[in-house]
């Protein structure tokens, strides 16, 4: 033990079940599920897990995948293999979106099921009091929608874990850090006002996955719809960097709290919006990835913690074992500790905070982009009142 204590006065919760992290989605393929065997390992060679809940949670049952996903798209990946032709000729697609982004690789239910799990049971643990801050570094797949995968999603454990959530919440707010547009939870709540949705991410319609996302989407353009203006997005150019970007995200998720007055925050820390992804295209570095779960952790509001995107796996790692020890509150020493297993897959840098590579993306948002941006969000928080 490194000396981390138990936080004083809530209980930390941290949902991973290993089987799931030995998965592949093939060759090439950016996703990698052994990123989450890096995290734990950073996570329990600092002793983070003294301080928290370990919980291995089983896997998601067909039923609990079908209370959001329709019941053909479920039975599908329950019984697909990667041998099954699902090309459809009259279409001229696969079954159900699969393909290059979403392959049938073998245990894709199994896998499917497990990060599910994994974030129906944080979100329990919530729900009955267990918990004040549960973390599933496995979750956070925000594409997936009800009948069909999208962008290396299947299944979509926030929607579940959401639904979970308003059994005993009035009001849930979604916020989503990843590089990428959190679609598909913006869709499934599109129309309704018992969740807010919040999303920060790179923005080009025609050229960055998934196209959706503008500033004036902020739902039904009907103002009798309860979900109008209940859906917020923050559409940011290449190369933000980290001052702007926690400012950004104080000064918008600040009001929207306020306003909106959530009973409980959902926080998807997508970490292919730090510098050096291999995907993504910010300049954002680990500290600042991390000042924005400290931020959210400050309103004091039961906390679901989810991973989500991150595509340079020792980044990842550090990122967010950097968020655990965020979440427990506890000071880590900014050195690995020497005895982290796979040391030599973080090359030299053996510091949580290494420098990324921020060379590749110059930052295309200047300061009346970012203060117009602010403002389009404010002018959406005004009409909550009433
Ligand atoms: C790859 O090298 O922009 C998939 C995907 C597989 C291996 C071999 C196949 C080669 C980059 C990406 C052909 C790949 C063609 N392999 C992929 C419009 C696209 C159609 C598919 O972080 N091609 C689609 C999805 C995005 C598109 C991003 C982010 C998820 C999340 C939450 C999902 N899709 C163009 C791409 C490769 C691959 C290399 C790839 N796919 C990069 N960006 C996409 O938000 C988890
Ligand atoms: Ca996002
Ligand atoms: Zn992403």
């Amino acid at each position: 033990n490194n000396g981390i204590q138990k936080p004083k006065g809530y209980t930390v919760s941290y949902h991973a079940n290993p089987e799931m992290e030995q998965m592949h989605f093939g060759q090439k393929h950016p996703m990698k599920p052994w990123r989450l065997t890096l995290t734990n390992k950073i996570v329990m060679a600092y002793g983070m897990h003294e301080a928290m809940d370990i919980y291995k949670p089983r896997a998601a049952s067909s039923q609990e995948l079908k209370d959001f996903h329709s019941v053909d798209y479920i039975d599908f990946l329950q019984r697909v293999t990667p041998s099954d032709n699902t090309w459809d000729p009259d279409s001229q697609t696969y079954a159900y979106n699969t393909g290059d982004d979403c392959p049938i690789f073998d245990g894709l239910y199994k896998y499917c099921s497990l990060y599910a799990g994994a974030s129906l049971d944080a979100a329990r643990k919530l729900t009955n009091h267990q918990s004040d801050i549960a973390i599933n570094w496995s979750g956070g797949l925000h594409h997936a929608k009800k009948t069909e995968a999208s962008g290396f999603c299947y299944i979509n454990d926030i929607v579940l874990a959401i639904l979970q959530l308003l059994l005993h919440h009035p009001r849930v707010l979604y916020i989503d850090i990843d590089v990428h547009h959190g679609d598909g939870v913006e869709q499934a709540f599109w129309s309704t006002d018992r969740v807010m949705t919040l999303s920060f991410h790179k923005y080009n319609r025609a050229e960055f996955f998934p196209g959706t996302g503008a500033l004036d989407d902020t739902g039904p353009l009907n103002n009798a719809s309860p979900g109008a203006h209940h859906s917020l997005n923050v559409p940011l150019h290449d190369g933000i960097e980290d001052a702007h970007y926690i400012k950004l995200f104080e000064d918008i998720v600040r009001p929207c709290v306020h306003q909106y007055k959530p009973t409980v925050i959902v926080l998807q820390c997508g970490a292919d919006s730090l510098g050096g992804d291999r995907l993504g295209c910010f300049n954002v570095n680990i500290k600042a990835h991390g000042a924005c779960v400290a931020f959210v952790k400050k309103f004091d509001l039961p906390l679901l913690v989810l991973g989500g995107g991150g595509y340079t796996a020792r980044n990842v790692a550090k990122a967010w074992a950097y968020e655990t020890s965020l979440c427990i509150g506890a000071e880590v020493h900014p050195n690995l500790p020497a005895h982290t297993p796979f040391l030599e897959h973080f090359g030299n840098e053996k510091t949580l905070f290494p420098k990324l590579d921020l060379t590749r993306y110059e930052n295309k948002n200047s300061r009346v982009y970012l203060e117009s941006v602010v403002m389009g969000i404010m002018e959406q928080l005004r009409y909550l009142q009433g």
